[in-house]
């Protein structure tokens, strides 16, 4: 008798932990915990990079908070130290350039053009959803396919929460080499500091080439975007119009606070593949000579991230196993 009580006990917590997980899963109760994850800042200006003093114009940020509003960004560096405002992305010269991993460009998805992706973005996407383009409605069509389906849908999803700053500069930036810190803040005080630096020179003269991620051409500012595979191969590929011999060439990445030198494959070709740790990362391609001719950029990877169970999925799954075993005690 005792067992068939403790039994019926189980039974009972079995369903309620099944009614809840199924109201969870249906959007009647919400177990998010508060926000613990800081923001990622997607892409900069300036970035790890040179420039001639008249390059630099403005200070730039594209930040990313998946689960709240970014309260606030900062940029400091040797010289300033200013808050970045949100302006829409029009308004900014150094634009974010999102990239399928087939090498698709796709529409900055801030398609009512208020400064910050959120709900109201993808919800003008999903009204046009099935439609095919024509003048009207061509910028819902963010990935460039001449439909408005789910992908567009969810490419302006994965950004929701991102917003783009900004903040002219005023100063004159002398020749030399300058660090800079970002600062960005959600809702719930999560805190992301991301540093670079960036060097001023007055005197250098672009080596022609291209730059590929795994055979695709990127450029300054690039983000690829849901990338399956964590290995990423970087080359670099001299202009047949440029005339410094490749052996004055040097070529190097970096991640953070690491520098993987890419290997000469002859023919102006420099390639090397490096595995990625983190969900966004970003990689500065480098090549130069001791001569100050410099082809540099900076481009973000953001790896596709495992679907989790939901908790209600979960709970309804442990509510389910509670019910049966349960059962298959009292049978006993
Ligand atoms: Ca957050
Ligand atoms: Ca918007
Ligand atoms: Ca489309």
């Amino acid at each position: 008798m005792k067992n068939n009580i403790f039994s019926w006990i189980m039974i009972f917590l079995g369903l309620c932990l099944l009614g809840a997980g199924i109201a969870n899963i249906l959007g009647y109760i919400n177990f998010e915990i508060i926000d613990t994850n800081p923001p990622n800042v997607l892409y900069t200006f300036p970035t790890s990079a040179s420039y001639r003093p008249d390059e630099l114009t403005e200070y730039v940020a594209y930040v990313q908070d998946k689960e709240s509003k970014i309260t606030s960004v900062t940029y400091t560096d040797d010289l300033v130290s200013v808050n970045l405002e949100i302006v829409p992305y029009t308004q900014i010269e150094h634009q974010l350039n999102i990239t399928s991993p087939t090498g698709t460009q796709c529409k900055y998805p801030d398609v009512n053009i208020d400064g910050i992706i959120d709900v109201t973005d993808v919800n003008l996407v999903s009204d046009h959803y099935g439609e095919y383009v024509d003048a009207s409605n061509d910028k819902y069509d963010i990935n460039n396919d001449g439909y408005i389906g789910t992908d567009d849908i969810s490419i302006t999803a994965s950004f929701v929460y991102t917003v783009s700053v900004k903040a002219d500069v005023t100063e004159v930036y002398p020749e030399g080499n300058y660090a800079f810190t970002i600062v960005a803040i959600d809702e719930y005080g999560n805190l992301r500091e991301y540093t670079g630096w960036f060097e001023v020179i007055s005197d250098y003269t672009t080596l022609k080439g291209t730059w590929k991620i795994n055979d695709m051409i990127v450029d300054d500012g690039t983000i690829i975007n849901d990338l399956l595979e964590d290995e990423i191969k970087l080359s670099f590929i001299k202009s047949s119009t440029e005339s410094i011999p490749d052996s004055d060439i040097t070529v190097i990445a970096r991640v953070g606070e690491q520098t993987y030198a890419l290997d000469y494959l002859g023919n102006g070709k420099w390639e090397r593949t490096i595995k990625l740790t983190k969900t966004y990362t970003t990689i500065t391609l480098e090549a130069y000579t001791n001569t100050n001719e410099i082809n540099k950029i900076t481009v973000t990877v953001i790896l596709k991230t495992q679907q989790y169970p939901s908790y209600g999925l979960l709970l309804s799954i442990i509510g389910i196993a509670l019910i049966v075993s349960s059962v298959v005690y009292m049978k006993k």
